[in-house]
């Protein structure tokens, strides 16, 4: 038992030093942009169409991600996106990403996994490459053409370069991902 305790209070001095560094916070807004460079929109808001062709980050192309695993962001993270409307998040309904999900249900979660970034547990941070499976089909977003068009969930091999997003964003600041390389 007193083990125990000791590990715990440990975990929390490793907690604190970690916060210190640039991060997110539970309630985050991101932006995901595509290998061509193009962002991931939810047309109108969502409620419809998700396409990887904007140019530019707007309300459109901001996400409020919610992590469902505790404490940080980090590779194999349950996440939902909740499109700016408020109301719908990001899902996969055969084989593509549309943004008519009304809840975050099992069809509107994903594995965030960090690209070439470690092991189970790794932080994730602004400008980091990640890759997002479904929770249910196991299957991977990609971006078809790496980005420009639409968005299909219907790759199970590693993420390569139309799976892989670069993840921008801090809190009340969604426009950061346009400063990442
Ligand atoms: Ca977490």
């Amino acid at each position: 038992m007193f083990k125990k305790t000791v590990m715990v209070v440990f975990g929390g001095i490793v907690g604190t030093a970690i916060a210190i560094s640039p991060t997110f916070a539970t309630d985050m807004l991101v932006a995901l942009r595509s290998s061509l460079g193009t962002y991931l929109t939810a047309e109108g808001g969502g409620g419809g169409e998700v396409r990887a062709n904007r140019p530019e980050v707007g309300p459109w192309e901001t996400f409020k991600l919610f992590d469902l695993s505790t404490g940080d962001l980090n590779t194999g993270d349950r996440i939902c996106l909740r499109t700016q409307n408020g109301s719908n998040y990001l899902r996969v309904d055969r084989g593509k990403l549309d943004a008519e999900g009304e809840a975050c249900s099992p069809e509107a979660m994903f594995v965030i996994i960090k690209v070439d970034g470690g092991s189970s547990g790794t932080r994730i941070n602004a400008c980091d490459s990640i890759a997002l499976r479904g929770v249910e089909s196991e299957q991977y977003i990609s971006a078809e053409g790496g980005g420009g068009t639409e968005l299909s969930v219907d790759r199970y091999h590693p993420p390569g370069p139309w799976e892989t997003f670069i993840f921008g964003g801090q809190p009340n600041s969604p426009t950061n991902a346009t400063s990442c390389k």
